[in-house]
């Protein structure tokens, strides 16, 4: 099956934690990071209610208008259908991927995290536009995490998956070579751009890393 869905860029994917961006604000540290370089941003809260997340992802979008990032949504599918954010991103125990792309329809971006060959194996690419491949190292951003991969790891699934792979987990801007060596096309991130004295700062770190990079 080929899907129509919303162009997307997994270069630099932000994962917001509103805790973490509590001094600087939600949409103060999105709008930077945009303008820094993120690519991608996804709505990510534990603790929000729907309704909250709702209005969040709301203001996102209208902030987002225009700059060609869209918004994904974590997990919750209501959230995702309710807000007109541009897709979901499902964990292996969240809402079943066949369930959720019923509901979004084929242009939404639906993204699966994968840990494991098994997992990979198991998953239905063909609902998928992305996977997201993690941790790569332990991280305190997210609470009883699989197993770190590290590069070998985070190589072997990469190689092994026929989708476009965003990694994370514990990544920052001097990863950005080793992440792509390893066949990613992207770093997700939270702690390296919220909660960052300034996010657009920390955001073209990894946009500099990523030129440095490519230049011969
Ligand atoms: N999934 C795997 S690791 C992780 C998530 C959501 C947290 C990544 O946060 P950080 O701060 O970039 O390590
Ligand atoms: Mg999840």
């Amino acid at each position: 099956m080929s899907l129509t869905h919303t162009p997307f860029d997994l270069s630099l994917y932000l994962v917001t934690d509103a805790r973490l961006c509590r001094d600087y604000g939600l949409e103060r540290t999105v709008a930077e990071a945009v303008e820094g370089g993120v690519t991608l941003v996804q709505l990510r809260d534990k603790h929000a209610s729907d309704a909250e997340m709702i209005r969040q992802a709301k203001q996102l979008k209208a902030l987002l208008a225009g700059s060609g990032v869209p918004l994904i949504i974590n997990d919750r599918l209501a959230v995702a259908l309710e807000s007109g954010a541009d897709g979901l991103h499902v964990g292996q125990s969240d809402t079943a991927v066949q369930a959720a792309r019923e509901a979004l329809g084929d242009s939404a971006i639906l993204g699966l995290s994968i840990n494991t060959l098994a997992e990979l194996k198991a998953a239905p690419l063909a609902q998928l536009d992305y996977l997201g491949l993690g941790p790569v190292f332990a991280t305190a951003s997210k609470r009883d995490h699989a197993s770190p991969l590290g590069f070998d790891g985070l190589a072997r699934l990469a190689r092994a998956a026929s989708l476009p792979c965003v990694a994370i987990g514990g990544l920052d801007a001097r990863h950005s070579a080793q992440v792509r060596q390893a066949g990613a096309q992207g770093l997700a991130v939270i702690s390296a751009i919220c909660g960052q004295p300034s996010p657009r700062d920390a955001a073209l770190a990894f946009v500099t890393a990523r030129k440095d990079a490519l230049t011969p």
